[in-house]
């Protein structure tokens, strides 16, 4: 372990952060900045994406100086080899976003069966209006009957047998007619991962251009599919997000309460765990065990999930998710899937913590593995709370450290929401944009990764673009990241513009909108597409744009993808793994502006990117005849 060699301050500029990682040096508890020291200086063909161990020819590395080693065994360029690395990934975040859709349609069937006792339909307007989008007959059928109908249909998306996904009827017209053209309207959505898993076995497709097609293809099959099903079922099953008041730090923990951690992506566990910790069983059991009460906090996109709708406090994103645990108050950590870090039953076990695994599809070293399904989950989840409330006592208060109190932050932006803080439509926010005093949006999304200073590229990015009267509406852990800078309250729009501030004062909203966790970027597509309808054009004109600052998942390759496959330039802080193909990176760069007319901009410097995006929204107003400050 080399944690000597980390300064606290260099890796993180959140104090709880820096208060934990050095209490995890003192503890001799290993972080994922440890191991990202052990790892470093990373291999530069994996890098430029020029390596490949797709058959067992190889594995292969191209070395674009090295005349002799200029194609894999097979052949393979180095336009191959990228392209076929790109689409993997991509495939790779289609399929984690669309599975965790999958599983939210597996529960409203299961509740339209009456089988999934735990669960109910929380929005029947909103399970009607979907169901009607799925040309289903609402009249004289119940909830339950409807449930079932458009389970079946929805699963039906996934499969084969149709020419298009049905969420496809949201996409502007104009938009349309380009992935038409191109061929890249996206079919069933296992069906597009699959084809790309196919297409990038050796010896299948071999033209880089057909094969980077194919990889937008996939990631519009999961923005457009599966992920908008999934954001869509979790609002029917769990209720729609409005505009509520919680908290975000590790200061979210509490001295004397059983503290439970939740964390992954997928609200079914997480919702049913709420729901437990309710139970006057087990709130009386928690004061017989000696603590005042059961405390839920989120990490991660599960803790989006339960911010949004119930207003459980966030605890951290994606690199606090060690140091909750460091804290050593954690009785217990509950998780579901996706970026939960395998080294976390490891920390839990440095502590008293249990840690919990509950899919069958993700399994943990140091985790009890306690299967939760539809059926059983009423049940299952009790057992869990209980089990953390047993653990109470065997906290060792010398070890515990809770830094900080926490910060207040506003949450619940659901598009159903905003409509309603507009008055009923987006006229205004659009008027807002002609007038300029809103100058445009972004969509700021996307991960934490060791490579840049935790949260230092959120916070310069979210600031410089609000200053500069650009609304901000964020996602998953970049939306974790402005909460605990303090632009998620109302007083932050002093921190605005005069044009954004005097909105904000106006609606009493913070300047930076919480719009859910990572499929929740689906919400961000169905708002553009309002506005580009509303306006009677096509998304690739609205004065918006999205950006990645500190992304590190396949899921975000996915979703920057698929955002500019609808039209709308992304903006990543680290660099894809493309830039071994001097084709690939000219097309990503530029040349996609002549297929989907937008493109994506790599900036590891938030402030210059700030700069870019500004620069981008003011050239898209001046396009569409607004008021315009374009430097060109
Ligand atoms: Fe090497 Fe080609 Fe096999 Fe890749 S697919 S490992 S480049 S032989
Ligand atoms: S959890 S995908 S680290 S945002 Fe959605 Fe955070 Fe990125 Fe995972």
């Amino acid at each position: 372990m080399k944690a000597e060699a980390l300064v606290a301050k260099d890796l993180t500029i959140t104090t709880d952060g820096q208060a934990m990682i050095d209490k995890a040096r003192k503890d001799n508890v290993e972080t994922v900045w440890d191991r990202y020291q052990a790892q470093s200086k990373h291999c530069s063909f994996c890098e430029a994406g020029l390596s490949c161990r797709i058959c067992a020819m190889g594995p292969c590395r191209i070395n674009p100086k090295d005349p002799e080693g200029k194609r894999g065994v097979c052949g393979a360029d180095a336009d191959i080899m990228v392209a076929r690395n790109f689409v993997r990934m991509v495939a790779a975040g289609a399929a984690s976003h669309s599975d965790h859709g999958r599983d939210l349609v597996e529960v409203l069937k299961r509740v339209g069966e009456g089988k999934a006792s735990g669960y109910s339909i929380k929005e029947p307007e909103k399970l009607r209006t979907l169901a009607k989008e799925y040309g289903i007959e609402c009249e004289g059928k119940s909830d339950l009957e409807i449930a079932r109908n458009l389970a079946y249909l929805m699963e039906e998306d996934f499969g084969t047998r149709l020419d298009a996904i049905r969420m496809v009827n949201r996409v502007p017209s104009a938009r349309l007619e380009i992935w038409k053209k191109l061929g890249v309207v996206p079919r069933g959505i296992d069906r597009e991962t699959s084809e790309s898993l196919h297409r990038t076995h050796m010896g299948v497709d071999n033209d880089w251009v057909s094969l980077l097609l194919q990889a937008a293809r996939n990631a519009l099959a999961d923005g457009w599919g599966g992920s908008m099903i999934g954001t869509d079922l979790s609002d029917v099953l769990f209720g729609i997000p409005i505009p509520k008041e919680s908290a975000v730090n590790l200061g979210v923990l509490k001295h004397d309460e059983v503290n439970i951690i939740l964390h992954g992506h997928n609200p079914v566990v997480s919702e049913m765990i709420y729901n437990a910790s309710q139970d006057p069983r087990l709130l009386a059991l928690a004061k017989e065990y000696g603590a005042s009460g059961i405390n839920l906090a989120g990490v991660c996109c599960t803790g989006n999930e339960v911010l949004m709708r119930k207003g459980i406090p966030m605890a951290g994103n994606h690199l606090m998710t060690e140091l909750a645990l460091v804290t050593g108050a954690v009785e217990a950590l509950i998780v579901d899937y996706q970026c939960i870090m395998p080294s976390l039953g490891k920390v839990a076990q440095c502590y008293h913590t249990k840690m919990f695994s509950t899919s069958s599809k993700a399994k943990f070293p140091g985790a009890e593995h306690v299967e939760i399904t539809p059926e059983n989950a009423k049940e299952k989840a009790e057992y869990l709370v209980e089990t953390a409330i047993r653990n109470f006592k065997n906290r060792i208060k010398e070890r515990v450290l809770i830094p900080e109190k926490p910060l207040k932050q506003f949450t619940g932006f659901s598009i159903e929401a905003i409509i309603k803080a507009l008055g009923g439509s987006i006229t205004p926010l659009v008027d807002a944009i002609k007038a300029g005093k809103i100058r445009g949006a972004v969509g700021v999304v996307g991960c934490n990764n060791p490579k840049i200073k935790q949260d230092s590229g959120h916070r310069a990015l979210v600031r410089k673009l609000i200053a500069n009267d650009i609304l901000v509406v964020d996602t998953g852990c970049a939306a974790v990241a402005t909460a605990k800078d303090g632009l998620k309250v109302p007083e932050a729009a002093q921190l605005a513009g005069s044009g954004l501030k005097e909105i904000c004062i106006l609606l009493g909203i913070p300047p930076v909108l919480h719009m859910g966790s990572c499929v929740d970027n689906s919400r961000i597509m169905v708002l553009a597409a309002a506005i580009a309808n509303h306006l009677g054009t096509d998304i690739s004109d609205l004065p918006i744009a999205a950006s990645a600052p500190e992304w590190y998942s396949e899921k975000a390759v996915t979703i920057a993808l698929y955002a500019v496959a609808s039209g709308i330039t992304t903006f990543l802080g680290p660099t894809p793994p493309i830039t071994g193909s001097k084709n690939i990176v000219d097309m990503a760069l530029g040349g996609l502006e002549n297929v989907f007319k937008a493109h994506f901009v790599v900036e590891a410097d938030p402030n210059k990117a700030a700069d870019l995006i500004i620069n981008h929204i003011e050239t898209k107003r001046a396009k569409l005849g607004l008021d315009s400050k374009a430097k060109v």
